[in-house]
């Protein structure tokens, strides 16, 4: 079906404020709401009138089916049994005339739904706007307002990450968090498979890396025994389960630093081999890294990186962070790599050890995603940047040399960091981010269309450290990750703080519903104290 020209000009109009937006509930903000008179009343069956093409493997189907049964608890009938009433018709057409491949149109008129996209991602986020606006427990209200909604992200990239190299997260944990992550529009996660406190891949050809790099002997002094690692084959269902709810997962083997769990399995792999290394049982930075005048670490991430791309279609994290280069400034192997390359420091060695894992990367038809560190030369030119460390980002972006951005400052998206100054456990390091701040979060810090354009997305990333299991990594993800949701999808006129609050009270006890731990942000309802 293709859209009229004039109808897209029509709801453009609509898209300059937040109009519409006061009477529905719909997390991450759409870009385009229009309100008509009436509402639908839901009838006892729907039938779907679905175009194959856009719904190749029954993903949109079975959300749908899923929605009508399960959440409004009615009937789906198949055409040759459906009344002559067409009452209650939800059609998913496709719509060349959309721009983008995550856009959608979703319509509520008095015989039932339209929706319409360009791809099956469209579709399926109409559909998640679809189950928020009739998102409540309260049966009695059978009806939906007519509505018509165009919609489009801001931005391509967003994601969420999850550290199961600091404590293991089983598959079926992932999946849960994958599914609630979904239905706010994010598409990627990212799953931080490697760090000194725990190997998490498993990788035929060198057993030790789980034998030994996944099992740590305590965490800070606790006595208990920590293991876990995933296979080929249970990642590959993990991407597999992602893809259904149109989630890519991003996997990060960190290199050079944060490799302890890796040196504790193969301790001739760092410079200084002597004393005993073992997989870090507390946070922190090690100085123990990858040697990088030793060949056989290439081999080693080169036999890695064969068996992640057998498992992941897009592209791979080699991390980058926090690797204190002491070592590689007096280490002989590492001094004559510098030398025989005409290096200046060790920081332009930096630079040559990520280009060799990237060039083993481009074997498979992958770029890395790095994270960014402000003294490192010569990043391999295809990379992917993050921009992480707190107070640094505007600067970054300003002197940014072209690389794709995705924003992950401490101040606003470090979901590891306590929700409010009462919580537990904070860290003395750590800052603290309330939800306000997260959804304050202005990605182009107002700086010239210039520079900003070469930001992608936003993540949030969940470090591990003190993540024990899902129901902490969701406590400390929601309702955080709804504000970073209309950060990273909503149009910066259609996102309004007070809105938002309003919203939420729809959306968390939904997520009660489903068994999600959340923060209940308490401090957005205390008054002030009468003195
Ligand atoms: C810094 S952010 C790290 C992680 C820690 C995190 C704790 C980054 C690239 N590295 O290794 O888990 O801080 O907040």
């Amino acid at each position: 079906m293709k859209l009229p020209i004039y109808n897209i000009l029509l709801l453009l109009v609509f898209t300059t404020k937040i109009f519409g937006q006061d009477n529905i509930n719909v997390i991450p903000a759409p870009l385009s709401v229009m309100n008509v008179q009436g509402k639908l009343i839901l009838p006892d069956n729907f039938r779907f009138d679905i175009q194959k093409s856009l719904d190749a493997n029954n993903d949109i189907q079975s959300l749908l089916t899923t929605l009508v049964t399960k959440e409004w608890e009615k009937e789906v009938k198949q055409d040759d049994k459906f009344t002559k009433n067409k009452q209650g018709t939800i059609t998913v057409k496709l719509c060349d005339t959309l721009s983008d491949p995550e856009s959608y149109l979703l319509t509520v008129h008095k015989e039932g739904i339209n929706i319409e996209a360009k791809t099956t991602k469209g579709a399926f986020y109409a559909v998640q706007t679809l189950r928020q606006l009739l998102y409540k427990k309260n049966r009695e209200d059978q009806s939906i307002s007519f509505v018509r909604i165009y919609d489009t992200p801001r931005y391509k990239f967003r994601s969420l990450m999850l550290d199961p190299a600091r404590n293991f997260i089983p598959v079926k944990d992932i999946k849960q968090y994958i599914k609630t992550m979904a239905a706010y529009k994010f598409n990627k996660l990212h799953l931080h498979l490697s760090d000194d406190q725990g190997w998490q891949i498993e990788i035929k050809e060198y057993p030790l890396l789980t034998e030994i790099g996944s099992v740590r002997s305590e965490t800070n002094g606790n006595g208990i025994e920590q293991r876990g690692f995933y296979t080929l084959e249970q990642l590959k269902e993990l991407v597999d389960y992602a893809h259904s709810y149109q989630i890519d997962i991003i996997p990060e083997i960190d290199v050079p630093g944060h490799n302890t769990a890796v040196l504790a399995a193969y301790p001739n792999l760092t410079c200084f081999p002597s004393s005993p290394i073992k997989v870090r049982t507390t946070p922190g930075v090690s100085t123990d890294i990858l040697c990088t005048g030793n060949e056989d670490v290439f081999k080693l991430y080169g036999t890695i990186i064969k068996n992640l791309a057998s498992v992941f279609d897009n592209d791979i994290h080699i991390g980058g962070d926090e690797a204190p280069l002491d070592n590689w400034k007096i280490c002989p192997k590492c001094q004559a790599r510098q030398k025989e390359e005409g290096l200046k420091s060790e920081h332009e060695l930096m630079g040559y050890f990520l280009n060799r894992i990237s060039d083993t990367l481009a074997k498979y038809n992958k770029n890395p995603l790095i994270w960014y560190e402000t003294n490192v030369e010569n990043y391999p030119a295809n990379s992917t940047m993050y921009v992480w460390r707190m107070g640094l980002t505007e600067t970054i972006i300003k002197n940014n040399k072209g690389y794709p951005l995705i924003l992950s400052p401490g101040e606003h998206a470090y979901f590891d960091y306590p929700q409010w100054k009462t919580d537990i456990p904070q860290t003395n390091w750590m800052a603290i981010l309330p939800l306000e701040q997260v959804y304050r979060f202005n990605p182009t810090y107002n700086l010239s269309p210039e520079s900003t354009k070469y930001i992608i997305g936003v993540e949030g990333t969940i470090w591990g450290e003190y993540i024990n299991d899902i129901n902490r990594a969701f406590y400390m993800t929601y309702p955080r990750a709804m504000a970073l949701a209309e950060v990273a999808w909503s149009n910066t006129n259609q996102r309004d703080w007070d809105v938002f609050k309003r919203k939420m009270k729809t959306h968390l006890p939904y997520l009660l519903d489903a068994g999600i731990n959340y923060r209940p942000p308490v401090e957005l309802h205390q008054q002030p104290k009468k003195i």
